[in-house]
């Protein structure tokens, strides 16, 4: 058996779903599901860690903010996996980081050192986006009709607001987190799978993953097709939960799932299953 050591980033603004998708990703790949591509070889030194995440996520619980939960920018997880069709041992290092660093990129021009250090040393990332928490852009045709309903007195539009780039839409910021990436690694290609994350709220309404990014964070999708040189990608829409924990029926429900891990959607295209590792398993794949 070979052991390597490999890295990948769990990328995303504050409430995107990366704690939760940690969590379900633990439970399924330590449940009894059968034909699981990846199990625990041994247990992590960050077990309790996981536990606690792990046993919100069993309860239906909110997890909480990881900055806040947890006083801490990031969590270190390193996991020892198995590849069960491979039968190939590994360590995967896949800290958990707090929005905010990511936020602090795009409005302070700052990374944290162990971020950089973790975005240069990452084979791909999992950039994650949150429909609910999306802050919406504006585009240039609706502005253009405002504009021509006002005539020539722009000014009047309405009253001056300073410029704050913690406003600034979720799509601007994750395309400036994305080149700045490619910038501190000259250019080498980063697979990106990209999880629209509570796709519960979505899975109704939208054709695939793939399809709500392209209507939904099209400056993201073009900037992310343009540059096949820098990115590789794939979207999956991923219920980690399975549906709301906020509502009392829904978590009911949840709740009476025998084994948590049937709770977990994911969708590839237009094809849906169970297997929380698939993005993992896209990744590392050419490893
Ligand atoms: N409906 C639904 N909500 C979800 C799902 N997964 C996560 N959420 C909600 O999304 C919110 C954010 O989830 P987290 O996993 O804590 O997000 P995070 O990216 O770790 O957030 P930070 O630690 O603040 O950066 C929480 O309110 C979750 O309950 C899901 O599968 N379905
Ligand atoms: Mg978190």
């Amino acid at each position: 058996m070979e052991i390597t050591n490999n890295q990948i980033l769990l990328l995303g603004l504050p409430e995107s779903g990366k704690t939760s998708f940690l969590a379900a990703f633990y439970h399924f790949i330590d449940s009894d599901v059968e034909d699981k591509p990846l199990s625990q070889a041994r247990y992590s030194k960050n077990t309790t860690y996981l536990n606690y995440i792990v046993s919100k996520w069993l309860n239906c619980e909110l997890i909480g903010r990881t900055a806040e939960s947890t006083g801490a920018s990031t969590k270190e997880v390193i996991l020892h996996l198995v590849d069960n069709q491979k039968k190939i041992q590994f360590d995967l290092n896949m800290p958990d980081m707090a929005g905010e660093s990511f936020v602090r990129q795009y409005t302070d021009r700052t990374w944290e050192q162990e971020y950089k250090v973790q975005a240069e040393n990452s084979e791909g990332s999992i950039l994650f986006i949150n429909p609910s928490k999306v802050r919406a852009h504006v585009l240039i045709d609706e502005i253009a009709g405002v504009l021509q309903a006002f005539g020539d007195e722009p000014e009047d539009l309405a009253e001056q607001v300073d410029f704050n780039a913690e406003k600034s839409p979720s799509q601007v910021m994750l395309v400036d987190i994305l080149a700045g990436h490619a910038e501190t690694l000259f250019g080498k290609l980063q697979k990106i799978a990209i999880v629209i994350s509570a796709w519960d709220e979505q899975m109704a309404s939208h054709k695939s993953p793939a399809k709500w990014l392209e209507k939904n964070m099209p400056l993201l999708n073009q900037y992310l097709i343009t540059n096949p040189e820098l990115f590789q990608f794939k979207v999956f829409g991923i219920s980690a939960q399975g549906g709301s924990i906020s509502e009392a029926e829904s978590v009911l429900s949840l709740r009476k799932v025998p084994e948590p891990a049937e709770r977990i959607i994911v969708q590839e295209e237009d094809k849906t299953h169970k297997n929380i590792c698939a993005p993992i398993e896209w990744i590392i794949n050419e490893w």
